[in-house]
């Protein structure tokens, strides 16, 4: 590999939103070539480093009061360079460094808008606090939350299972994944217009739970919806 070039994940503060700033264990400060044709000044208008060796890209990481948060960082989002590494700009629970670390922002106590503050995403349900749907199974942590089953595991989540016919297609039953002792209820519709809640609640004892639906042969077409009730 020549001098002033890596193969390693730079390290980036968060290039999902497209800030290409380096994080302070970037394998990129301090690894440029020493002798490299260099502008006066980065991205963020702060100046290359004079007698020693630059860091690799755009951003050149400047730490000046040393507290781990690039002084970029702290006046885009905290407007002063003076706050702590422990303090808690936006009280959502998570340190002004570890905003940094888990690619947050200290001034949004939802970085995700999930539903869940930063500092409960990270510390309590162990999910992502800047991913929506940390295990990617189309349902949100937030709602993953609420309806009882686990965000970091794609295969719970709070779906229809199964319909099926019985009675020549006039009765049906509805399975679908379910917390046990969770309760809820049955939706009915002709149209997906509008939807009828059947009376009777269900309480689920296992992990499927199960409706079933009479039509007395009275409607050709049938549309179901589960409800969880909290
Ligand atoms: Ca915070
Ligand atoms: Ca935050
Ligand atoms: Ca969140
Ligand atoms: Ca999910």
């Amino acid at each position: 590999m020549e001098e002033g070039s890596i193969s390693d994940d730079p390290l980036f503060v968060n290039p999902a939103a497209r800030d290409y700033h380096l994080l302070p264990i970037s394998p990129c400060i301090r690894s440029g070539w020493p002798n490299a044709q260099m502008p006066e000044v980065d991205i963020d208008l702060e100046p290359f480093p004079l007698g020693r060796r630059p860091d690799i890209g755009a951003d050149q990481f400047v730490d000046s009061d040393r507290d781990l948060m690039p002084v970029y960082w702290e006046g885009k989002h905290l407007r002063t360079i003076d706050a702590l590494p422990e303090g808690d700009f936006d009280s959502d629970g998570l340190s002004n460094l570890d905003e940094l670390w888990n690619r947050c922002d200290p001034a949004n106590v939802d970085t995700d808008a999930d539903g869940l503050n930063d500092g409960f995403e990270v510390h309590e349900l162990k999910t992502n606090p800047n991913d929506v749907d940390t295990d990617d199974d189309g349902v949100s942590d937030g709602d993953e939350l609420f309806a009882g089953t686990d965000p970091l595991d794609p295969n719970s989540l709070f779906r229809v299972e199964a319909i099926l016919p019985e009675q020549g297609r006039l009765d049906f039953l509805i399975t679908w994944f379910a917390v046990p002792g969770g309760t809820y209820r049955l939706h009915f519709s002709p149209d997906l217009a509008s939807w009828q809640p059947m009376d009777d609640l269900i309480v689920a004892d296992g992990p499927i739970a199960a409706a079933r639906f009479k039509s007395h042969g009275t409607v050709h077409k049938k549309f179901f919806r589960v409800e969880f009730l909290p």
